[in-house]
């Protein structure tokens, strides 16, 4: 009995001894179990992410826009046909002699603001032409002096319709970026004046009643969007690098066949404010022609180019506001 007595405390010291020993291990666990917290805190924003990704599945979901009618081609020949100056073949750059009259609404600045040493060919307006014969499709071609130097379109493109001949557009078809070689709605709106509040009080020329116009405020057509799906299009020319190609419909018309169409372009037109030279004085919209020297250079409004307006289907009168001479 005394042997046994004696290893009690043997077993004591032994067991107090393997208490220290895995006390003293006792720490490794712990980085675990902070590992296990920080594995925690890195599952928390997985398990957003998972949460949130239904939601970017959601505009992928949308429905595919369906398309039924697309432009074929324009005749090879006839259409209303007209040119606009370019400013590429001047001596001197930095100016436009002929063409820019901000007081009657015609702009010839495809350069940059004030200082006028970048010019932009992509925006240049060499001409255009309209076919309004087909039964279904209006096709208009706008030529540029030429493409940019990475042989892109960079840049807005638009034909503005004046269904009525008072000088104060309907209708604007804008492609932005043209790229595609194949017929494509995508970069294509159509916006309308709703309010018919284009023009101020006197359409085409300047003056100072239009700046409280909202432009073309309506957008008919956005890229497929809108009752028609199929509404306008545009493709590059298949046999002019430097032009592209716009098709809308002739229902966008409403049955209207005499009005006139003006050509725009520009790094970026903004519909809501048209007429320009109603939301800009002269002073602050500058000059492209040096010899006007109140206003010369150009600045609020640059990079900028259009046509005047020429008569479809008719043979104009010279006295609708904006008509080509
Ligand atoms: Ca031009
Ligand atoms: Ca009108
Ligand atoms: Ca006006
Ligand atoms: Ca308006």
């Amino acid at each position: 009995m005394k042997k046994v007595s004696r290893l009690i405390p043997i077993i004591l010291l032994c067991g107090l001894i393997l208490a220290a020993c895995s006390s003293a291990t006792q720490p490794a666990p712990q980085p675990s179990e902070a590992a296990v917290v920080e594995s925690n805190v890195t599952e928390a924003p997985t398990a957003e992410a998972q949460a949130a990704a239904p939601a970017t599945v959601e505009p992928q979901a949308a429905p595919a826009i369906q398309h039924t009618n697309v432009p074929a081609s324009p005749p090879a020949s006839g259409g209303e046909k007209w040119g606009d100056h370019s400013t590429v073949s001047s001596n001197n750059a930095a100016r436009a002699l002929l063409g820019d009259d901000f007081s009657e609404s015609k702009f010839e600045r495809p350069y940059n603001a004030n200082t006028m040493d970048v010019y932009f060919p992509q925006l240049d307006i060499d001409g255009a032409v309209v076919y309004p014969e087909d039964a279904a499709w209006v096709y208009a071609i706008i030529s540029m002096v030429s493409r940019d130097a990475n042989n892109s379109f960079a840049g807005q493109y638009a034909i503005e319709l004046d269904l009525d001949r008072n000088g104060r557009g309907e209708f604007l078809i804008v492609v932005d970026q043209p790229s595609s070689a194949d017929w494509t709605t995508e970069g294509v709106r159509v916006y309308k004046d709703a309010n018919l509040d284009i023009g101020g009080v006197k359409p085409a020329t300047a003056d100072s009643e239009g700046i409280s116009s909202n432009g073309y405020e309506a957008v008919l057509f956005d890229q497929g969007t809108g009752d028609d799906p199929d509404l306008a299009w545009y493709r590059l020319d298949p046999s002019n690098p430097n032009s592209i190609q716009i098709a809308y419909k002739q229902s966008l018309l409403g049955g209207v066949t005499k009005y006139t169409a003006g050509i725009w372009a520009g790094t970026r037109l903004d519909p809501a404010l048209f007429d320009y030279n109603d939301h800009f004085t002269y002073e602050q919209a500058g000059a492209a022609n040096s010899e006007i020297k109140n206003f010369y250079p150009i600045k609020a409004l640059s990079e900028l180019d259009n046509t005047c307006r020429y008569a479809i289907g008719y043979d104009a009168t010279g006295l609708e506001p904006g008509i080509c001479p």
